[in-house]
Order: structure tokens, then sequence, then C-alpha cells
């Protein structure tokens, strides 16, 4: 294993103009002979929009509902972090050497930075969006727990950097909207964070089908069972607990903190949301499809 010493929240650096935290910035140079294969499932999203939920969820399937399998190791062994590198965590690379096919992967990255291979593959994807208030206000928390990112300051400051596009991995709003378009050229099953809140059993069944599984009925009620935020939350080989405290400090905010829709009505003034969603409206016009940010 790899060990980094400066582990203190390093200034974010500059990828082909996305901002990247600099651990990851070195995972994703790495992955530049990265080969896909086809049959690769990748799970992207920006962060903090459910990638771990659905990562989960897939596992489960691919073990065709084996729970007991799913405890053979902590979600970032069984489904690889593709251009994860950090002080004493196994990178994603590390991750990918113990992976047999089909490979469950995971990224967060802009396609201007993705692996080519993935693409040229045409590797099925599975992406999730969550609306951008929550994502905001999870990811505040997420800078202030995981060190691997720059202090984030003030919540109001760190708001405005969201809009702005200069927080790790650039603009949420272009992430969400250049994904969905890869939908016309690429096979891509587009989900919602809000309908898998509202509808687990709907949203997993759209997986099925598009990982081209069925599994029997009571084993979906299983799944649903199994990957609740609540069991999620007390399962350690899914609530991040695993990894040293001096890369993520659950006693500051725990991953796997709220797991609701809407939680951001506890943090945005009146005023911060007003301008949001001014910023919102400009950001997002022309995009065809809708984020609830209640439900
Ligand atoms: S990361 O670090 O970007 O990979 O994080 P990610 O897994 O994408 O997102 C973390 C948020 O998802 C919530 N979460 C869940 N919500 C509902 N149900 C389940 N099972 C679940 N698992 C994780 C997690 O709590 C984070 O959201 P917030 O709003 O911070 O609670």
């Amino acid at each position: 294993m790899e060990l980094v010493q400066d582990t203190t929240r390093p200034s974010l650096v500059d990828m082909k103009g996305i901002p990247m935290i600099k651990y990851f910035a070195e995972g994703t140079r790495l992955l530049q002979d990265f080969q896909a294969w086809p049959d690769d499932l990748l799970v992207s999203t920006y962060p903090k929009s459910g990638t771990t939920w659905v990562s989960e969820i897939l596992d489960i399937i691919y073990q065709d509902g084996d729970l007991q399998k799913c405890r053979r190791a902590p979600i970032y062994m069984r489904v690889p972090f593709l251009e994860f590198t950090s002080p004493g965590v196994p990178s994603g690379r590390e991750a990918l050497e113990n992976t047999a096919a089909p490979r469950l992967l995971k990224t967060h990255l802009p396609l201007a930075l993705l692996p080519q291979s993935l693409l040229d593959q045409k590797v099925k994807v599975i992406y999730i969006a969550r609306n951008a208030k929550d994502v905001a206000v999870s990811y505040y928390n997420f800078y202030l727990m995981a060190k691997v990112h720059p202090d984030p300051g003030t919540w109001d400051s760190f708001l405005e950097n969201f809009m702005k596009g200069t927080v790790s991995y650039g603009s949420w709003y272009q992430h969400v909207q250049e994904w969905w378009e890869l939908r016309r050229t690429h096979p891509v099953l587009y989900l919602f964070y809000e309908d898998l809140k509202e509808n687990p059993k709907r949203e997993i069944r759209k997986i099925l089908e598009f990982v081209g599984r069925s599994l029997p009925e009571k084993t979906i009620d299983s799944i649903i069972q199994h990957t609740t935020f609540k069991e999620m939350k007390k399962n350690p080989m899914a609530n991040y607990t695993t990894v040293p405290p001096d890369f993520m400090d659950h006693n500051v905010s725990a991953f796997m903190r709220k797991g609701t829709t809407g939680d951001w009505k506890n943090t945005f003034t009146v005023a911060q949301n007003e301008r949001f969603d001014a910023h919102y409206a400009d950001k997002m016009a022309g995009c065809n499809f809708i984020f609830r940010s209640e439900i």
C-alpha cells in the first residue's frame, strides 16, 4: 500500500480545467493506461449523490443476493474507485488488482478526465444524480470530515464555490448535464437519488433490466431491506468506518450522515436559497430533465 505523508488538506489542483483533490489527480494520471473490459459496469456520479448506496445494491445483485458474500470487504474494495489514492488506504488501482470479471467500478470523473477505454469498450454506465441543494450540503459536511479536501471555509463561502464549480470535481451543473447527454451515444442508465428514495423496488428493477439479470421477488425485497440508510449506516463494510480517522473523521460528520431528501432546508438561509435558485435557473436553462429537491 502506498503511503503518502502529506495528509493535511492539500489545495485542489487543476486538471484540464477541473479542480481535483491532489491525491485523486495523481490517481487520475495513473489511469492513463487503464484498460476497460467490455463486461465492466461503471457507477458514475458527481460526489455525494448516492454512489455508495447504488454500489452496495449492485454488489448484492452481482452476488445473486448472497448478503454474506457482500461482507467480504469494504465497499471501496468491492467496487474499486478508479481515480482514488489516499494515504493509508489501498488505491483504486490496487483494489482493481484483486477484482475478477465482471467488475463493478466507481468514478466521479467528468467526461474530460474519463479514461477513453471506458468509452471505446462501450462499458455500461449507471449514473446517479441527486438534487444540487442536498449535494451541496452533503459535500460541505464531507469536506469537513474528509481531510483530503482543502478547508471548506464557511458554509456560505463553500456554497459560492459550489455554484462557481471551484470545488473538487468541478461543476455539478456540467457533470449532471454532460452525463445525461452521453446517453445519446453510450449505454447509460440515468437514475435519480430521489427516485430511489421514493420507490427503491421500481429503481432496482430498472437496474436489473439494464444489467441483464433477474432475481426472485424475495431477493429484491432483501436487497431493499439491506440497503436502507439505517442498515448501511451500521454496516462497517458500507459505512467507511474502516478507513483511517486521519482520512475520514466520523466524529466531525458521519459518512452516512442523514440519507434524506430535503435536508438542505436545515442549512440554506432564505437569502442563500433565493440566490441559489436564480443562479440554478441560469445554469440549467435548456436542460430537459427535472431534479426534485423534495419528495
Ligand atoms: S461519495 O463520497 O461521493 O462516494 O458519497 P456518496 O455515496 O455518493 O453519497 C453519500 C450520500 O449518500 C447518502 N447515503 C444514503 N442515502 C440513502 N440511503 C442509503 N442507503 C444511503 N447510503 C448513503 C449518505 O448519507 C450521503 O448523504 P448525506 O446527505 O450526507 O447523508
